[in-house]
């Protein structure tokens, strides 16, 4: 389940195949009640019901998603409100005072995470006070919440759990000091479990037609991802590219530097034990959203258009916090321009190219800094996700990175989430080498050439300044 979309795959592995067929795709449309905005959770489980059906007789299934958000429970085991949407407002200021209060060092220190207004630490500080937080007795991330829907068994997938900037990343396990000094309730949190292990089978009251065993997977869709990067070797940084852009590196150790911390990248915990070594950029989120305004014109014909306009005309900071929310994103796109004294796009082309050559400005940058920061210098880039599809963002971030990009799979969360799954069914090769050799021989990649021009430099490019 992505922020945009989900989608029921069924995959067929063996020691030299991988083919996907997609059971059911669905719309990830969230709700505003009450002006909280809302994920549509028991939609998408009936969604997950549902393509399961359709799915057939399957060996297991995983479940990843989107990061940082969750449910709570009552005593009862029954869902306490709506899972709130991570760009709701109400983390508005929320950062800013936990983190004078707690300290940025000792945050980044214990949790290695980037700060991100959203982050679950700063939802929960949010939340502190609300009747179902007090009525909460365990709060589950949202593919374990669709686990235990599933199964009826609890826990706290490890990968996801690192995205909470309540996780001590040393002793792997609960940042339980960390809550205490925060005011978060540590009971909350379920034990941890690890990629590959097996949760449980499908309970018999959601009239599945088959029963089938639930196989913890990377359940932060980002680790799944990753896990598919067609990479041979290690000199490769990747950009997971669809709602966000994750731009990251693999690495064995974490980065706590003060000049990372102050870059703001994450030490998000990968699968076997490695760290994704990332940060995230603000992706096609932009993008989707003028889509939207624009009532949903066809994508493709308007990067067409885009791929005509003229290069790098207007181009601003992307990353900037005032496009994280949702609503009105062709005028705050407009005035972002005016601000930084660009010429203002007038048609949604011109918006689209905006969009387009300002996110591939900030893959450069990040690619940049994540070699600076972790001396990992890369050969390639790999674009994976529903980005890897958008031919005019793949070459021009080829460009600006001046070097190649190899674009694919679109569907890496899925064939992440697969893999660990059939490697911990004896299916397939025990490291991640092995799955990512079988992901490269098996499926398609797009390679697009830097093509050398001139690349202006980025509305804010201090920020590479480490
Ligand atoms: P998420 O997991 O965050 O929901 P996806 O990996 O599914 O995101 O990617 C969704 C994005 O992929 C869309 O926002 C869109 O920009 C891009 N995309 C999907 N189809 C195409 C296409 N045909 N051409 C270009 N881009 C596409
Ligand atoms: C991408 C993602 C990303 C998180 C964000 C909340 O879907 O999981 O890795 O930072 O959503």
């Amino acid at each position: 389940m992505g922020a945009s979309s989900g989608r029921v795959v069924v995959a067929r592995v063996g020691r030299d195949t991988l083919r996907l067929t997609p059971a059911h795709r669905f719309p990830n449309d969230p709700v505003r009640v009450g002006g909280t905005l809302h994920w549509d959770v028991l939609a998408l489980f009936r969604e997950v019901l549902s393509g399961l059906r359709r799915a057939g007789p399957v060996a297991s299934v995983g479940v990843d998603s989107w990061a940082v958000d969750y449910g709570l429970l009552d005593s009862t085991g029954a869902l306490l409100g709506n899972p709130v949407h991570y760009r709701d407002a109400r983390t508005d200021g929320v950062l800013e005072r936990v983190t004078r209060r707690l300290g940025a060092q000792r945050l980044y220190a214990t949790t290695g995470v980037q700060q991100l207004p959203f982050n679950t630490l700063y939802q929960l500080t949010a939340a502190a006070g609300s009747p179902q937080l007090a009525a909460a007795h365990r709060l589950l991330m949202i593919p374990d919440l669709i686990g235990y829907w599933l199964t009826g068994e609890i826990g706290a997938e490890a990968t996801n759990a690192s995205t909470t900037q309540l996780y001590d990343l040393h002793a792997r396990a609960w940042a339980d000091e960390l809550m205490a000094d925060a005011g978060v309730p540590a009971h909350l949190f379920a034990p941890l479990r690890e990629p590959g292990t097996r949760i449980g089978a499908t309970l018999p009251g959601l009239d599945l037609p088959h029963r089938t065993d639930v196989v913890a997977v990377g359940s932060h869709d980002t680790a799944s991802a990753v896990v598919a990067v067609p990479a041979a070797d290690e000199r490769f940084a990747y950009i997971s590219c669809g709602t966000w852009s994750l731009v990251g590196v693999e690495l064995t150790a974490p980065i706590l530097t003060e000049a990372s911390r102050r870059a703001n990248f994450s030490n998000e915990g990968g699968v076997d034990g490695t760290v994704r070594y990332l940060r995230n950029v603000m992706g096609l989120w932009p993008l989707q959203e003028c889509l939207r305004d624009w009532g949903g014109p066809d994508l493709s014909g308007l990067l067409a258009a885009a791929a005509r306009e003229p290069a790098f005309r207007s181009v601003v900071d992307i990353d900037d916090p005032s496009f994280l929310p949702p609503g009105g994103m062709p005028d705050r796109i407009a005035e972002a321009c005016r601000r930084g004294g660009q010429p203002v796009p007038r048609s949604p082309a011109a918006v689209v190219r905006c969009v387009v050559d300002s996110l591939a400005l900030a893959h450069r940058r990040a690619v940049r800094q994540v070699q600076e920061l972790s001396g990992r210098h890369v050969d390639a880039v790999h674009v994976v996700g529903g980005g890897a599809r958008n031919a005019l963002l793949c070459q021009l971030t080829a460009d600006a990175c001046g070097l190649p990009v190899l674009a694919g799979p679109v569907e890496a969360t899925a064939i992440g989430n697969v893999l660990v799954q059939a490697r911990a069914a004896g299916v397939v090769g025990d490291d991640l080498a092995a799955l990512r050799r079988l992901v490269r021989n098996t499926q398609r990649v797009e390679r697009y050439e830097p093509r050398g021009g001139p690349v202006p430099a980025g509305p804010d490019d201090r920020r590479v300044e480490v």
